[in-house]
């Protein structure tokens, strides 16, 4: 019934200049620290934790036109590109903890580059699909999607240390749920190429169960890639998940969130996962960080086989009295 819990292999991503925020890079360890490798333990799932990169400060990054922190953002994603590549080369399901969203520009290309073609589920308030010249605010946060679709190769000008880049992602194989703040370009952008998006309002009509059997039909129809879930937390409602750098009313309930990973997980295809955008700095109290931080842990437990029902080891057996 439920696929054999597979080997995490997480990959902490420190990085936070693809937004203007402080703080973001802080999220690696604070999920740690709220006890993940402990929780995929107790799910069966075998751990190697690869450490958190480090990234080194470009003494000379100006802005080119609005973008910020090009420079930078282009060795980050490489280097984690690499690391997500070796990390799949083991044999693990990878997990990168964010970190802001730029990330999932070398997440994804690391992942592609050692698997092929993916599937892509997007689960974000925003879409960022911006290209470097319709974004208004010039955050790579909220561009990564239009670095890595083939569909936009002519739209996305050669940025200095972004030349390791190739796009390796079809338009027809990325789905976006949660949606609810889309910039007008992007919604062009995701009208244009016909991407499959249910924004907020699908989740409100269909329900978050038709949201993912759609949701699957619609990937698996194109053949069963492995499946990349980059997950940036604000997807969820800023009264669960406030510690986090541009929180959107209106989002996925803390149940909804949950459910897009216990419904991946069971398609046995969910190869990498990206947790992105907790930023510990953001919430008002401790309380708010706690509850960012704890569903940040349950969405990636459900990733790798939790279940509401509950779940055992295989080898369980009762104590004889
Ligand atoms: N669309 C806006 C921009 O391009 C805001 C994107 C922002 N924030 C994120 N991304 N957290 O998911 O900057
Ligand atoms: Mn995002
Ligand atoms: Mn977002
Ligand atoms: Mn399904």
């Amino acid at each position: 019934q439920h696929p054999p819990a597979r080997s995490a292999g997480i990959v902490g991503a420190p990085f936070s200049k693809g937004q203007s925020r402080g703080g973001v890079e802080d999220g690696p360890e604070r999920i740690r620290a709220a006890g993940l490798q402990r929780g995929l333990q107790e799910l069966g799932c075998a751990v190697k934790d690869y450490g958190n990169l480090t990234f080194e400060d470009m003494s000379r990054d100006e802005p080119l036109g609005l973008l910020k922190s090009v420079r930078a953002v282009g060795a980050a994603n490489q280097k984690l590109s690499q690391a997500v590549r070796a990390v799949k080369e083991d044999g693990h399901t990878a997990v990168v903890l964010g970190g802001d969203h730029s990330l999932a520009i070398g997440s994804i290309h690391g992942h592609s580059a050692a698997v092929g073609e993916l599937s892509v589920v997007w689960v974000d308030a925003h879409a960022d699909i911006n290209t470097p010249l319709t974004t208004c605010t010039g955050n790579i946060h909220g561009q990564p999607v239009s670095y890595l679709l083939h569909e936009l190769r002519s739209k996305v000008p050669v940025l200095p240390n972004f030349s390791w880049l190739k796009p390796c992602v079809s338009a027809a194989d990325v789905v976006f749920i949660g949606l609810r703040d889309v910039d007008p370009a992007e919604h062009y952008i995701l009208k244009m190429l016909g991407v499959k998006t249910f924004s907020m309002s699908e989740v409100d009509q269909l329900g978050v169960a038709r949201v993912m059997e759609e949701t699957c039909d619609y990937l698996s129809a194109r053949g069963k890639k492995p499946i990349h879930l980059s997950y940036d937390i604000d997807a969820i409602d800023p009264s669960v998940a406030p510690a986090t750098g541009t929180p959107v009313v209106g989002g996925l309930t803390y149940r909804e969130g949950v459910y897009i990973t216990e419904h991946l997980c069971q398609t046995g295809l969910l190869s990498a996962v990206d947790l992105v955008e907790v930023n510990p700095l953001r919430g008002q109290t401790e309380e708010d960080v706690r509850s960012t931080v704890s569903t940040a842990i349950d969405l990636l437990l459900g990733c790798f086989g939790r279940v509401r029902e509950g779940n055992h080891l295989p080898d369980y057996r009762l104590p004889k009295p």
